[in-house]
């Protein structure tokens, strides 16, 4: 009887053991965190459609206006537009001046890279320049990339740009939406994530490039096989797109049809499936595959069904906001919020939404120096808005 009772007591005690065991594993795995207080600020106002943001030093900003236009602002006054822009910018639909970031050796270079949809109706594509600015003035400009072949349609250009830790850059290309089979064509750079040196030169490590020998301009055939530009392949609209340093990891988000909005980890040489595989619909409600998994395509990271319409994304390396560390932020131009995918051990493991008290399409979001979040509200009036800790009373 006693040898039972003891039995009894110790399969309990195990049992508690266990169960405490198990419930702390769920916790230091499941710890939803919190956004401390935090105040919104309105840093400048009267922006055409504002697209991406560039700090530069000493506090000042460099915003792009889809519209065309490129402008500077010093304590929250707006520039008039900086002049010596290309003068092909095709400025329609989702077309325009799209994205502005610096070298990351800015500070002894000066040099900007935007990038643009340029042609017309009937050829448009996109386009990667860099030029330094002087005052209010675009000096020594140089288009170092042109997507081929052009297209007919004013929409899915992509066009956000990161630099890798070798001065490598890598550009957004979107699949033109009407000439989706080509984001599965190695001879085509619609729909595709291209990498290109920061003096438009190709990377020669680039995964599709032929045999690893070094391509110049008498080498006009070869130039011709776009392949060697490519990085990744069977993207649709890729509107962001970011390398963590800390991870080593580029992370880029793209929209779906209806449905199928993604998160992918970007690796060289990897297939994303646009077309092939996907959960969303056309728009029609018509399936656009019956696949959603196909041997040799990536699944996305994250599958936002239905679609959130991600624009901007940033990983938080910041210090101003402890508990975002390590996080993924990503703007929403449909829900007008923006989504905080909490990253542990390589996996998203809970998502939730943040400032939606702003109430307006965002279009971008950047971290500044210093820790704070900077957004681009994305309409006709549009606004900067920065997000910084409370101040303790
Ligand atoms: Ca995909």
């Amino acid at each position: 009887m006693k040898r039972i009772k003891l039995f009894k007591v110790a399969v309990r005690i195990l049992l508690v053991w266990l169960t405490s065991q198990l419930f702390a594993h769920a916790q230091s795995n499941n710890t939803v965190k919190s956004m401390p207080d935090y105040d919104i600020e309105q840093v400048a106002s009267g922006l055409s459609f504002p697209w991406s943001l560039a700090f530069l030093p000493n506090n000042e900003l460099l915003v792009t206006e889809r519209t065309g236009h490129l402008r500077k602002i010093v304590a929250g006054k707006v520039s008039v537009p900086i002049s010596g822009l290309p003068d092909d910018i095709y400025v329609k639909s989702q077309g325009g001046l799209l994205d502005v970031i610096l070298h990351p050796d800015y500070n002894e270079n000066g040099w900007i890279y935007l990038s643009y949809s340029a042609g017309n109706d009937e050829q448009n594509a996109l386009k990667v320049m860099r030029a330094k600015l002087k005052e209010l003035e675009l000096l020594e400009q140089q288009v170092l990339f042109t997507v081929t072949p052009s297209k007919n349609t004013p929409v899915h250009f992509a066009g956000r740009m990161a630099f890798l830790p070798d001065n490598s850059l890598l550009i957004t290309s979107g699949d033109g939406f009407d000439f989706r089979e080509q984001a599965q064509l190695k001879t085509s750079l619609l729909g595709k994530i291209i990498r290109i040196m920061d003096d438009g030169s190709v990377p020669l490590d680039n995964p599709f490039i032929t045999g690893g020998e070094v391509l110049t301009s008498s080498d006009a055939e070869k130039l011709q096989d776009v392949s060697q530009y490519i990085y990744s392949l069977g993207h649709r609209n890729a509107q962001a797109i970011l390398y963590d340093p800390v991870r080593q990891q580029v992370v880029a988000n793209e929209h779906g049809p209806a449905g199928g909005d993604e998160v992918n980890i970007i690796e060289a040489g990897y297939n994303y499936g646009w077309p092939v595989i996907t959960r969303g619909l056309d728009y029609s409600g018509a399936r656009i595959s019956p696949f959603t998994r196909y041997p040799g395509m990536q699944q996305p990271w994250v599958d936002w069904t239905p679609s959130i319409a991600p624009s901007g994304m940033v990983m938080y390396r910041g210090e101003m906001f402890a508990n975002v560390q390590g996080d993924l932020l990503a703007t929403s131009l449909k829900f007008k919020q923006v989504y905080w995918l909490q990253i542990k051990a390589d996996k998203v493991i809970h998502q939730s939404t943040l400032f939606s008290e702003i109430g307006e399409r965002l279009r971008d979001i950047r971290v500044h120096p210093d820790g704070s979040l900077y957004l681009l509200t994305d309409a006709a009036d549009g606004k900067i808005l920065r997000i910084a800790a409370a101040k303790s009373q």
